[in-house]
């Protein structure tokens, strides 16, 4: 098995401080989280930008903004969100890959979203993979649902899409698929057979998930963007908390945790 990766998603677009008081918000802040993250494990970093309110945004200066207060503190790699907020639009979205980051991650359908519909027509699907190769930018292919495998699949076998492909399971959204075992393995067994893939859980289906796809192989994902608790009825303190805890599962069950260095190497990033 290759080592670990891990990424920490730090900020979302829908979680308020209100909710989660540690929620990082600001460039500063959402910088301060990636290094303590990256300090406890993290190789990646998915970052959504937000406006000093909290309201969420796709402003490229604001991105600029995040990706030098991350850089400036550690060496993870940054992968930018465009998915943004429910209700933006494609053109909104696909802003800040203009700026080059590493990674950013591309939906690969639309979906219910809790009491929202996150849309993703076919035509933008292909704008924004064609702008992600154009910008030499690795996506990581988000899926909510199992029919968003099933056009994955038709997108990498027209050249579409670069080959091989890394795949977000992200399971446990009301509206997407769920986030069991079940549903784990079956999404495992129609990947293609060259892929790279981690979970997120949402919720209270972040550690049974995260801790599958250590002993499976697959790489996680954890932070506030997914599950703001540590657990039932306990708010994590950080999101490097939440880190910490995974790479601590993974040392048990003896699958080293990747350094950025090698998380580059595992997702064969600037070779696309
Ligand atoms: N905020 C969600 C509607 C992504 O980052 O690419 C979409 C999302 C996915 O968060
Ligand atoms: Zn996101």
């Amino acid at each position: 098995m290759d080592k670990l990766i891990i990424t920490a998603a730090l900020t979302g677009a829908e979680v308020s401080r209100y909710q989660q008081p540690a929620l990082p918000i600001t460039p500063e802040e959402i910088g301060i989280a990636a290094a303590a993250c990256a300090e406890a494990g993290a190789s990646i970093v998915h970052v959504h930008a937000r406006w000093p309110d909290g309201a969420p945004t796709q402003d490229k200066g604001v991105y600029h903004q995040i990706m030098d207060e991350v850089r400036q503190r550690c060496d993870a790699i940054v992968q930018i969100s465009t998915g943004g907020a429910v209700g933006m639009s494609a053109q909104e979205r696909l802003a800040p890959v203009a700026l080059r980051p590493e990674m950013a991650t591309l939906s690969m359908g639309s979906v219910n979203f809790g009491g929202d519909v996150f849309y993703n027509h076919p035509a933008d699907i292909d704008a924004f993979a064609r702008e992600m190769q154009l910008q030499g930018v690795k996506p990581e292919l988000e899926i909510f649902d199992s029919g968003m495998l099933a056009t994955a699949k038709r997108w990498l076998a027209k050249g579409a899409l670069p080959s091989p492909a890394h795949f977000d399971l992200v399971m446990g959204v009301p509206g997407g698929m769920a986030g069991t075992s079940q549903a784990l393995m079956y999404m495992l067994s129609e990947l293609p057979p060259d892929a790279t893939w981690t979970v997120a859980g949402i919720g209270a289906t972040q550690l049974p998930l995260t801790t599958m796809a250590i002993l499976l192989g697959g790489h996680v994902r954890v932070g506030f963007e997914d599950n703001i608790f540590y657990r039932k009825g306990e708010l994590a303190l950080s999101n490097a908390q939440l880190v910490a805890r995974v790479a601590r599962i993974a040392g048990e069950l003896e699958r080293p945790v990747a350094t950025p260095a090698e998380a580059r190497q595992i997702l064969r990033l600037g070779q696309a």
